[in-house]
């Protein structure tokens, strides 16, 4: 394929030119172009400096260069326009480049970087706690620490709930991905890429099954009820007066975007309290407006007692938050909460300045209608394609599992596939799952309706093609 200085618009989804393709300023062009393959030369001249420097180990989805982006679009440095459907992996909702971050990064930037919130304050840290105290499920008293990580958040949840319970094992299930610190990979269930050869791990960590609608063994309606039945057993084994937490994901994420089966997390919510376990909502990839409300808790009205905030919560820069019931976060002494860069200036700054557009820049209603646009072509595809075993998700999070035709046998090489064309066609996708089987959509919230169509008519075409 060459496509030299052309444009890529396929004809499918040519619309009416509106003000969702226009370019704010300073912005990259909103819209797909292909200069040279991808990767073009001089990302591949560069991929092989990297590779001379940076050891394999530290994986890549696509070996191209970026130069610059925002909005829906990733500019490499071969001048391509590529369509950005991952966000950095649930990072930039808010785009790449918002003026929202970028004004208020820079302003923070020449006054000072970094003073170590432990040291000495600083009144942006503060004013981000407060927004998220406001912010996260429930009306009671918070607290919220903020960390750099999505790994260190759920640490430092894990932390607080033992001090505050003063009981040691942690409850997590089956599919879930909690990041890649000891403790977080202990968390997580996935051994490769994750977990293999890194152990030993460290202990007092218990798996519950999760309920996987589509591979449910007796069928999606027992889901809900024989997940929680294998909960209390669980719990009964290990004793639950020694349980001093139950993480769960919401929405899981690298797990393969399965949305629990209806009813489980409020089961899990009420399994927590009758035995003084804390309910900790793992909202690092699903939070922050990614689904459509601001948490994805709030879709059941589950209020968990410590919810951890990451990726989306820094417009890009580096910021986690541990929020959650004042009685439980006062409960650590004082110091045992903390870490050089923890809510540093520049990212809380940041931070700001993306809450204030998940708060009032119409981007929850941005990710129902992605939904709805990317339903609109992933359903009718699902019927169409029978290696598609189910279209599922909840607003800009979405995903679709590939099969063997007529089974649930997971066909990852599907997936790899489709995964190959799209990037070569110039729209950015991410593969995720427990079987590798998963293509998922996490696209910026700011992207334009006529950038989405273009993506979504390139992936249906590839999955066409992989089919
Ligand atoms: N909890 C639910 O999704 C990070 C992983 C990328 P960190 N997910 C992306 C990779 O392969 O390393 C994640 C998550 C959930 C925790 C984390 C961890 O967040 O910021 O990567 O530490």
């Amino acid at each position: 394929m060459s496509v030299a200085e052309s444009t890529a618009t396929s004809d499918s989804t040519r619309g009416e030119p509106g003000a969702a393709t226009e370019s704010e300023p300073g912005q990259p062009e909103q819209r797909r172009i292909l200069r040279t393959e991808v990767p073009g030369p001089r990302s591949r001249e560069l991929q092989q400096r990297r590779t001379a420097a940076v050891p394999v180990g530290m994986g890549v989805v696509l070996p191209v260069f970026i130069e610059r982006a925002g909005g829906g679009v990733l500019v490499d440095v071969d001048g391509n326009h590529l369509i950005d459907f991952a966000s950095g992996i649930a990072v930039t909702s808010v785009g790449a480049s918002a003026p929202e971050v970028v004004s208020r990064v820079q302003e923070q930037v020449a006054r000072f970087t970094h003073t170590c919130f432990m040291v000495t304050e600083y009144d942006g840290y503060v004013a981000v706690a407060e927004r998220l105290n406001a912010l996260t499920p429930g009306d009671h008293d918070k607290r919220t620490a903020l960390f750099t990580t999505g790994a260190e958040a759920v640490e430092n949840a894990v932390k607080v709930a033992r001090h505050a319970t003063g009981r040691t094992e942690v409850v997590v299930f089956d599919h879930a991905y909690h990041g890649r610190t000891m403790m977080a990979m202990a968390m997580t269930a996935k051994e490769m890429p994750y977990k293999a050869g890194f152990g030993p791990f460290p202990g007092h960590v218990h798996r519950a099954p999760f309920p996987y609608v589509l591979r449910w063994p007796t069928g999606p309606e027992n889901a809900a009820a024989e997940a929680l039945a294998a909960l209390e057993e669980l719990l009964e084994e290990v004793g639950p007066q020694e349980v001093a937490a139950i993480v769960v994901e919401p929405v899981q994420g690298e797990g393969g975007f399965i949305v629990p089966a209806p009813g489980f997390l409020a089961g899990v919510q009420e399994v927590a309290k009758r035995h003084g376990i804390v309910f900790v909502a793992d909202e690092v990839q699903a939070g922050l407006g990614r689904t459509g409300t601001v948490y994805a808790s709030e879709f059941e009205g589950i209020v968990p007692d410590l919810v951890c905030s990451a990726k989306a919560l820094g417009g890009g820069l580096p910021l986690s938050a541990v929020t959650g019931r004042a009685e439980l976060m006062e409960a650590v002494h004082a110091g045992g909460l903390g870490g050089t860069y923890a809510g540093n200036p520049v990212a809380c700054a940041a931070a700001l300045g993306a809450l204030s557009m998940i708060e009032e820049g119409g981007l929850l209603e941005a990710a129902r209608h992605i939904e709805q646009v990317a339903r609109g072509v992933l359903e009718p595809l699902a019927q169409e394609v029978p290696t598609i075993a189910e279209v599922r998700g909840r607003g800009a999070m979405l995903a679709m599992e590939f099969v063997r035709p007529g089974s649930l046998e997971p066909a990852p090489e599907v997936a790899k596939a489709v995964a190959a064309r799209c990037h070569e066609q110039g729209v950015v996708v991410l593969v995720c799952g427990t079987y590798g089987n998963v293509i998922r959509l996490l696209p910026p919230l700011v992207i334009g309706d006529e950038l989405l169509a273009d993506g979504l008519a390139v992936l249906a075409e590839a999955v066409r093609e992989a089919s």
